[in-house]
């Protein structure tokens, strides 16, 4: 069983995680970690947080010579502006009078923060809330997605729409309708969209989509939008039909759900197989060189809760940043009267950033159902019984029928 967890506040000394349960001998470089914390800062829209700082993951424990040792992976990346927060966000007793923020800003933890943990300023709740801690998740997740690519299996993301402007680019329908060249991964989607700046496939909407951003800044104003996460290479009969809580989309779902401001996620056609007949859903079990084949892929890659074999395919939205430079309506809790919300520093879009930590969250997702079929204590053991397991299945299919 895999598990990390992260802790950190926003403006506190870092950001740390514990990744524990990797099989020994993954190689591990940690280039390959910055390069991902690198790309979930980029993207037009972003905020000046993605100026001052660029995230880099100090491996303090569980690998050595760019190895896994099967004990836990701590991560370290040290926030850069703490330097201007020491003394609003020191451990230890106050030096000076700090004044309390008590202006909840509608969409954030502001409000049900204080309400819940009982306090008297927003910044205590402010600080863990913020997706700065999805650093911390793409660290992590990068052992996981590293571990994947040990076994062919490949995850990118792309924009789909940011503020109602939908990218035009037919990928998704060639996705659905198992439309694919020989050699599609789900990293290329990545490699291409990382050439936008807003992480589209179409250098035509890029223009359009950074026009609708600069209308929303120039307003004051925020704007969300959709994603796809695709996975290929994924074998066959990952998760299971057995339990609520062993079911692979299920998985998927609360991983990419629990992603800072994202509010709807749906695997395959999703909601748009709610509007169609059975025969235009449901993807035909044909032979394709006398092997077992779909004609399509609108179950987006699982079947009853388990992996049929095709490319994983996620799609997800993320609602517009909650902090407005021309904020909507709040209440000062100290007054008790209504005001404008408080403002922040804060991104304008994060949308590109999302399909980045998505891609992190679908790596551990399959890691951990992976790891929880195959097993093993060392990549080798773990090869071993996939090798086996791949090797039996293909056998199998033609000799039970
Ligand atoms: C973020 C860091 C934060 C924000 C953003 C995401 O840094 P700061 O608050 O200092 O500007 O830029 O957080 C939010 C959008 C949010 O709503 O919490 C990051 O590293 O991703």
């Amino acid at each position: 069983m895999i598990r990390f967890l992260t802790a950190g506040e926003s403006h506190g000394k870092a950001l740390t995680t514990i990744v524990e349960g990797f099989p020994s001998n993954l190689r591990i470089e940690n280039e390959y970690l910055n390069f991902h914390l690198k790309r979930r800062q980029a993207g037009y829209g972003r905020g000046l947080r993605m100026k001052i700082e660029t995230d880099t993951a100090e491996i303090l424990s569980g690998i050595r010579f760019q190895k896994t040792l099967g004990s836990p992976i701590s991560l370290l990346i040290r926030n850069k502006d703490w330097e201007n927060w020491i003394e609003k966000m020191s451990p230890e007793n106050k030096k000076s009078k700090i004044e309390k923020i008590t202006i909840p800003r509608p969409g954030h933890a502001d409000l049900v923060g204080i309400s819940k943990y009982n306090f008297d300023d927003i910044r205590n709740s402010i600080e863990r809330s913020s997706a700065r801690e999805t650093a911390a998740r793409v660290a992590a997740c990068s052992i996981a997605r590293k571990f994947l690519e040990e076994f062919g299996i490949s995850i990118g993301s792309f924009v789909e729409s940011i503020g109602g402007i939908y990218s035009k680019n037919n990928i998704a329908k060639n996705l659905f309708n198992n439309e694919l060249p020989k050699n599609f991964t789900g990293w290329s989607l990545s490699e291409l969209a990382d050439k936008s700046e807003v992480r589209v496939l179409d250098q035509d909407h890029d223009e359009k989509i950074i026009n609708k951003i600069k209308v929303a800044k120039k307003k004051g104003d925020t704007l969300g939008g959709t994603f796809f996460v695709v996975a290929t290479g994924v074998p066959t009969g990952l998760g299971s039909f057995v339990h609520y809580d062993t079911k692979l989309d299920a998985e998927i779902a609360h991983s990419i759900m629990s992603i800072n401001a994202v509010k709807a996620v749906s695997i395959g056609t999703g909601f748009e197989a709610a509007e169609r007949f059975g025969s235009e859903s449901h993807d035909e079990i044909i032979l394709k060189e006398k092997t077992l084949s779909r004609r399509t892929n609108r179950a987006g890659g699982i079947e009853g809760g388990v992996s049929t074999g095709l490319p994983i395919i996620v799609r997800a939205a993320m609602k517009p940043i909650a902090t407005l430079m021309s904020p909507i309506e709040s209440v000062d809790l100290q007054t008790m009267r209504p005001v404008d919300a408080r403002r922040e520093r804060s991104d304008f879009v994060a949308v590109p950033a999302c399909g980045v930590i998505g891609e992190s969250m679908l790596a551990w997702s399959l890691a951990k159902y992976f790891l929880e079929k195959f097993g093993g204590d060392s990549m080798e053991e773990t090869k071993d019984n996939y090798k086996a397991y791949v090797q039996k299945l293909n056998g199998r299919i033609r000799k039970n029928f």
